[in-house]
């Protein structure tokens, strides 16, 4: 059944492809720094980080990034955030070098999420950060300094639009009978600004639509957003929520919806998305946008887990960090990003570029493949000192551990499976990785 699926998914990525005239040979190729990278920073970031999860002095539930609709807040009290949005605490060098040594690869960050704001220099709206005390194009800056340090900028953008008056539907709470709205001008100023974004902050790396459920925005106009961005920059990757063709929160769901891969949301498939492209998106607490009560932090295990849990299924993870009204990101995010930054810098190699392997899920851990290099991550260390390999196909000719390349360990075969002999103590309590030299590739 896997492999039907796996068959059938390849032939909608061939169709899609050949949609926009794209060989498969060519998409590989624009999806290639994607695959490689397996790993990003997610940054939600707006006027909604003052209120920062509380309004008129009582706590709001729901996202951060949601309150206007969590706290049903008309535009009219809303909008006067921006005079309070004042940052002075940004640095753009400290966000970027941050990401890197967690060993992330790329940023997306919030151009505009539902709220309507802008964190960029728009030139079709004065509802953006010039608008405000900052009066500094976040996003200008954000791109000079990943082009230095060699970070892919992305940016995610709504569709749905919570403040522009042509946007439909309106909030019951807030029909504003007396604005008119046309939708054709919303998407008109919707491709403004992406126009905008592309030409003057790009290259991006992608594209990351979002709110694109509501029954205003159909099928017909993802398809034509999706060309039109393809079209500003041809080598551009844009997520699958450009149109309808989501299942909830998973990935994608069929060969005629539009998108590059698929984007389930604070989960990782079970199986992973056999045969596509994808990336879980997942908070480190229980928001995207900062809430100053939100202290449900995963812990830095979890997290690697998860990140190993995604490249041993052959996707993406994006983490999130919510900076503060002052433009800092959280402390307990940065203990988070550094503890999985020491991680990377001994084990990224078993991450960038990896993919699933033809083991599956075995029982100790997880395991990703490059080439004919199997990278075995053990969870939970053999008591007994002997790790047990079922599944490979050929035989090993070398195994070590990633902390300790010198050090040759002895494998040996026993019955159909094989048999590492493995030091007393794990090198790492969260993930330690021993990598099986092959004679074959390992992939599924
Ligand atoms: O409504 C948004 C939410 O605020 C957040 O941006 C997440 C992140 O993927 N996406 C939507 C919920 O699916």
């Amino acid at each position: 059944m896997k492999r039907v699926l796996i068959t059938l998914a390849l032939i909608a990525c061939a169709i899609h492809a050949l949609s926009l005239d794209e060989t498969v040979e060519q998409r590989n190729r624009r999806m290639r720094w994607f695959r490689e990278a397996r790993f990003g920073m997610f940054i939600h970031w707006g006027l909604y980080a003052i209120p920062a999860g509380e309004w008129n002095g009582k706590p709001v539930g729901g996202a951060g990034e949601w309150i206007m609709y969590s706290a049903k807040i008309p535009v009219s009290e809303y909008e006067p955030l921006a005079g309070q949005f004042n940052p002075v605490q940004f640095d753009a060098k400290t966000w970027v070098r941050i990401a890197k040594d967690a060993g992330m690869k790329y940023i997306v960050i919030t151009s505009k999420h539902h709220d309507g704001f802008a964190l960029f220099d728009a030139k079709n709206s004065n509802y953006d950060v010039m608008a405000t005390p900052f009066r500094r194009d976040v996003l200008k800056e954000l791109a000079l300094e990943c082009r230095r340090q060699g970070i892919r900028l992305c940016f995610y953008h709504s569709i749905m639009d919570w403040h522009h008056p042509d946007y439909l539907p309106r909030r019951p709470w807030d029909p504003r009978p007396d604005v008119p709205a046309h939708y054709e001008r919303y998407i008109a100023y919707l491709k403004e600004q992406l126009t905008q974004l592309v030409r003057e902050y790009g290259p991006l790396g992608i594209l990351w639509f979002d709110g694109e459920w509501e029954e205003t925005w159909t099928h017909a106009m993802g398809q034509d957003l999706y060309a039109f961005v393809r079209s500003l920059q041809p080598n551009i990757i844009v997520n699958n929520r450009v149109d309808k063709g989501r299942q909830g929160m998973q990935g994608m769901s069929a060969p005629e919806f539009a998108g590059d891969y698929g984007t389930p949301e604070q989960e990782i498939p079970p199986e992973g998305l056999p045969g596509v492209d994808w990336e879980s998106c997942m908070t480190m607490n229980d928001t995207w946008g900062y809430k100053k009560n939100d202290d449900r932090w995963k812990s830095s295990e979890t997290l690697i887990r998860m990140l190993v849990d995604c490249a041993s299924k052959g996707g993406n993870f994006l983490l999130n960090v919510g900076p503060t009204a002052e433009g800092l990101i959280p402390g307990p995010s940065l203990d988070r990003l550094a503890d999985i930054g020491r991680w990377m810098k001994v084990n990224g190699e078993s991450i960038y570029g990896a993919t699933a392997s033809r083991i599956g899920r075995p029982p100790w851990g997880r395991c990703t493949s490059k080439g004919r290099r199997l990278y075995l991550h053990v969870f939970e260390w053999p008591a007994d000192g002997q790790l047990s390999v079922d599944g490979l196909r050929g035989s090993p000719t070398a195994a070590y551990l990633l902390a300790d390349r010198r050090t040759k360990l002895n494998i040996r075969q026993s019955g159909a499976a094989w048999s590492i002999a493995l030091p007393a103590n794990a090198p790492d309590p969260i993930d330690s990785v021993i990598v099986l030299e092959m004679k074959e590739p390992q992939q599924p």
